[in-house]
Parts: C-alpha cells; sequence; structure tokens
C-alpha cells in the first residue's frame, strides 16, 4: 500500500490487508507453540456453521441474527500446536483459554473439543456468508455453534489461545 491512494477504494484495501496481517497465537502448554496468521489460517481448509442467532447468556437478550460462518475448527490449530503430555494423562487435563484483543476470555477443556461433539463446531472464523470478516465485524473470531446461548463462546477480535494443563 503506498501513501498516495487515498480514495475509499485504496482504504478499504487497506483494511482488508490488515485484517489479514492479523494474528493468531497459541501459546502455554502446547508442544510447539505458533503464532499463525489469518493468510496462514485461511489456507488450512474451512468448515462452515449454519446462520443462528446471537444471544446473550447473561440477559437471554436476542442480539441479531447472524449468516453461516465459514473457519477453521480450533481443535485443529490445537492439534498444529501439539498437546504436551510430559505426565501420562496430562493432555486429558488441558484447558484452553481463548483471549481477545480487549481481554475478554473463555474456555474450552480437552475433553469438550476432543471427546464431544462440541468440538466438531468449535472454529475461528475469518468469513460470514462468502465475504472476509472485517476487524470491525470481529475478524478472526471464534464461535461455538453447539452452544445453547451463543453470544458468549462468539469471541470478537480472538488475539491466542493459551493452554493450560489442570492438576487438582
Ligand atoms: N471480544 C469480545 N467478544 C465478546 C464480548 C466481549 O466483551 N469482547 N462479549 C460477549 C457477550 S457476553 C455478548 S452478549 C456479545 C455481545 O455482542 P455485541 O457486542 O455484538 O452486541 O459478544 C460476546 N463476545
Ligand atoms: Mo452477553
Amino acid at each position: 500500500m503506498t501513501a498516495t491512494h487515498h480514495t475509499n477504494d485504496a482504504n478499504r484495501t487497506e483494511h482488508e490487508t490488515s485484517a489479514q496481517n492479523a494474528m493468531l497465537s497459541l501459546t502455554g502448554d502446547f508442544q510447539r507453540p505458533l503464532t499463525l496468521t489469518l493468510e496462514q489460517l485461511r489456507d488450512r481448509g474451512s468448515v462452515r456453521a449454519d446462520p443462528f442467532d446471537l444471544r446473550c447468556f447473561t440477559t437471554n437478550r436476542f442480539i441479531r441474527k447472524v449468516d453461516s460462518y465459514r473457519g477453521v475448527l480450533l481443535k485443529d490449530l490445537i492439534e498444529v500446536a501439539g498437546l504436551r503430555n510430559d505426565r501420562p494423562g496430562d493432555f486429558k487435563r488441558t484447558i484452553f483459554i481463548a483471549i481477545a484483543h480487549d481481554g475478554y476470555a473463555v474456555t474450552f477443556s480437552w475433553h469438550e473439543l476432543f471427546n464431544t461433539p462440541i468440538g466438531e463446531r468449535v472454529l475461528v472464523a475469518l468469513d460470514r456468508g462468502d465475504t472476509p470478516l472485517t476487524i470491525e465485524e470481529g475478524a478472526p473470531l471464534l464461535f461455538s455453534a453447539a452452544d445453547i446461548l451463543p453470544a458468549p463462546r462468539h469471541v470478537k477480535r480472538l488475539a491466542g489461545i493459551v493452554a493450560r494443563v489442570v492438576a487438582p
């Protein structure tokens, strides 16, 4: 992007470029912590979620209808970073904290993602309908499509996934 173009088109292109340059990091108790650009995420294939009603858990407030998201399964990304199993069974006590740029954070457990149908429907979305999500729209966005009330684990502007092996 050169500094000489200031048309709306150029601004939009610049904006889309910045969305693509956004990064997602997988850190903490992984074998191979990593950072991916949205372009690299996009290259990892895609799954699609059905359209749904976004509804808040705390207030039951209907927020809006959302068209189908497309993106990568969270569990596929986790497998790229690799689960730790320093002591036998550690991997089954791993939790994953999904953290947004504004500090909003939610959890998933290993069992939930790898041993229940929920995990088949947790995705890091890059597109909505057939259009790339912009940063204002929340890209990249984490979404757990099997949740009863979808808003809490509909995390806008996901920054990273932190793995923690927990012990009693
Ligand atoms: N990054 C981020 N994502 C978030 C939240 C947040 O505070 N930060 N709040 C969640 C909750 S509790 C709700 S109800 C919805 C609100 O969606 P809205 O901001 O589009 O109304 O976003 C969800 N995703
Ligand atoms: Mo909410």
